[in-house]
């Protein structure tokens, strides 16, 4: 799907401001999607709704919630019109002035659908219901049972069971649940016959082919720019040369531009010549060894929750080159289309990654279906960025599970079918019993998280040490490229420790240290990506301090004592050939 855009045939009008919201119940309230709100709360889009507010039923809502815009606009006759939402969390569903136009399962990317036969030039009333449960079917995956239930063995428990047993949400995964129109809502006009979609395919060489889906079957014409320079031009399915180009490379990204064109349409599609592949234990970028230093990310910040927010991602972006960072990994969602915009410009590597995490022997037969979808949704979507180096089908799922490797393997290959690049396809595990792993070592490279001397062997760095190189032992026989996409521990920050115990700054630093001494010793290690990038809200539990505190930055960016290590240590690491 393309990211909608502005341009000599196109135009694109925001819908994001303030809009009336009201949060409902667990039945459905049709009226609410067909009459004005009575009495609505006012709440910005986009942004979840969970942190908007100094309210506690914002914040622990379960269900449906409502919301409403007023708008007028020029109506163009003979326009394609298209409401576009670029991610509602979890599923929604549309009515613009009385009338269903489109429900949308999942909650991380976009969805769009044509309202020109729709739309008056004054006063319309778009509604959205959103709903943000999340079960064994959904992506993520929500748990069924309540924890409280441990509780059970209290005298008393009877009397409380009725209250304890509320119906809530249960995340199978550790990070808040921030729901709602979590990225921008606009309304953008073709022409009736329009350019559908683009895929890319440039080689290091200089040969591109631009294929363009057009709704009225047409071949599009083809320029391939350079800023305002045409270095070729053709029909849209033709290869196409550019003579010695200039690479994308990680920090010194370049970008052309092909520029598709139908008699009354037009898009201008941002791509690279650059190339990704592994070979024995390496990942390649551009036919060098390529070693990732990063971290697993989240889009979490204060107020926005899940909510886009453009200024972070730039300030992000800004400390990852501070702190000598190459790359991250968008878990556990796809993120944002303008996050990956970005990367392309910056020259920032990513892994992206399938909404799927949580995912156990409860769940597979539920999701594997939609698992599909989502996947070739993600793909479809972001095929033609060339700062993902590689795709993620789940984290951590039940690896170990008799089932796991007949669901994974068909989305391995769907996920390789689907991509025009044939990027590397991974899945991100953690099984303490990695012995019996069915599925890192089947995949293209070998991605783990690994937490020993936090919540495997908590404080004791020597044992974690030992445990690390054992199990590095284990997966290099497998010679493939192995990335730690997770390895951390939790540091409030602010509290210090001479003795370097666990949840000071200190701990959070020899435990770095530790870990990467034995992650030096491996070739076949090509990759480090730290958890957190920063601090981030969860559930609320024993666990954890007002939000996982794993972060190397706290949740407002500024840098702990780790940040400081990780500067060190990524300046004197190259991006390519380290340890070969
Ligand atoms: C890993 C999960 C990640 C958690 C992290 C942690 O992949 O989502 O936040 O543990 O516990 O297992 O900090």
């Amino acid at each position: 799907m393309l990211y909608p855009q502005l341009n000599e045939k196109r135009l694109k009008i925001s819908l994001d401001g303030i809009w009336s919201f009201l949060l409902g119940g667990e039945e459905l309230d049709e009226q609410c999607l067909r009459e004005p709100l009575k009495n609505p709360e006012r709440l910005y889009v986009p942004a979840s709704f969970n942190d908007q507010k100094a309210d506690k039923r914002f914040y622990e809502h379960y269900g449906w919630a409502y919301y409403q815009k007023r708008f007028s606009l020029p109506i163009e006759a003979g326009k394609r019109t298209v409401l576009r939402f670029g991610a509602v969390a979890h599923s929604c569903i549309v009515y613009l002035n009385g009338k269903e136009l489109i429900r949308h399962r999942g909650g991380f990317l976009p969805f769009e659908v044509e309202i020109q036969n729709d739309i008056k030039p004054v006063d319309n009333l778009l509604c959205v219901a959103v709903d943000n449960r999340i079960n064994y079917s959904t992506l993520p995956v929500g748990n069924e049972t309540n924890h409280a239930m441990f509780s059970s063995s209290l005298p008393d428990f009877e009397s409380v069971k009725k209250t304890v047993l509320k119906n809530k949400n249960y995340p199978n995964f550790d990070f808040f649940n921030y729901c709602g129109i979590n990225r921008s809502v606009c309304i953008y006009t073709t022409d009736e016959s329009y350019i559908q979609d683009i895929t890319v395919c440039a080689d290091i060489s200089g040969r591109v082919r631009v294929d363009a889906k057009t709704s009225c079957g047409e071949r599009a014409k083809i320029d391939i720019l350079s800023g305002d320079e045409i270095l070729a031009s053709g029909f849209a399915g033709e290869d196409l040369y550019v003579e010695s180009p200039v690479l994308w490379e990680i920090g010194k990204p370049f970008l052309y531009t092909a520029r598709v064109r139908l008699e009354n349409d037009c898009y201008y599609q941002k791509f690279a010549f650059r190339e990704v592949k592994t070979q024995g234990d390496s990942f390649l970028i551009n036919g060098k060894p390529f070693y990732f230093k990063g971290f697993g990310k989240h889009e979490d910040s204060e107020t926005h929750g899940r909510g886009i927010d453009e200024a972070l991602n730039v300030k992000d972006i800004s400390l990852m080159k501070w702190i000598n960072a190459n790359s991250f990994r968008t878990s556990h969602y796809p993120y944002s289309e303008e996050m990956l915009n970005l990367c392309d410009e910056e020259g920032i590597a990513v892994i992206a990654e399938a909404p799927a995490v949580g995912l156990n022997d409860k769940s597979y037969d539920k999701t594997f279906e939609y698992h599909k979808q989502v996947l070739a949704d993600m793909i479809n979507r972001d095929k033609n960025h060339p700062c993902i180096v590689m795709w993620s089908l789940a984290n951590e799922p039940d690896s170990v599970s008799e089932k796991a490797y007949d669901y994974f393997m068909p989305l391995y290959e769907l996920a390789h079918k689907c991509d025009p690049q044939s990027r590397p396809v991974t899945t991100v595990v953690c099984n303490n019993d990695y012995v019996k792993d069915r599925v890192a070592a089947a995949m293209d490279v070998i991605c783990i998280n690994r937490y020993y001397g936090w919540y495997i062997f908590p404080g004791d760095l020597d044992a974690a040490k030992q445990a690390m190189n054992e199990e590095m032992k284990h997966f290099e026989s497998f010679k493939k490229p192995l990335m730690i996409t997770e390895y951390g521990a939790d540091a409030v920050s602010g509290i210090h420790s001479a003795a370097s115990t666990m949840f000071s700054e200190e701990f959070q630093l020899e435990y770095y240290k530790a870990m990467n001494e034995v992650l030096d010793k491996y070739p076949f290690v090509v990759g480090e990506q730290a958890w957190n990038f920063a601090d981030f809200q969860t559930v609320q539990g024993t666990m954890r301090v007002d939000g996982n505190k794993k972060g190397i930055f706290t949740r407002d960016r500024r840098p702990k004592l780790a940040a400081h290590y990780f500067k060190n240590r990524w300046e004197g690491i190259p991006d390519f050939n380290y340890k070969r």
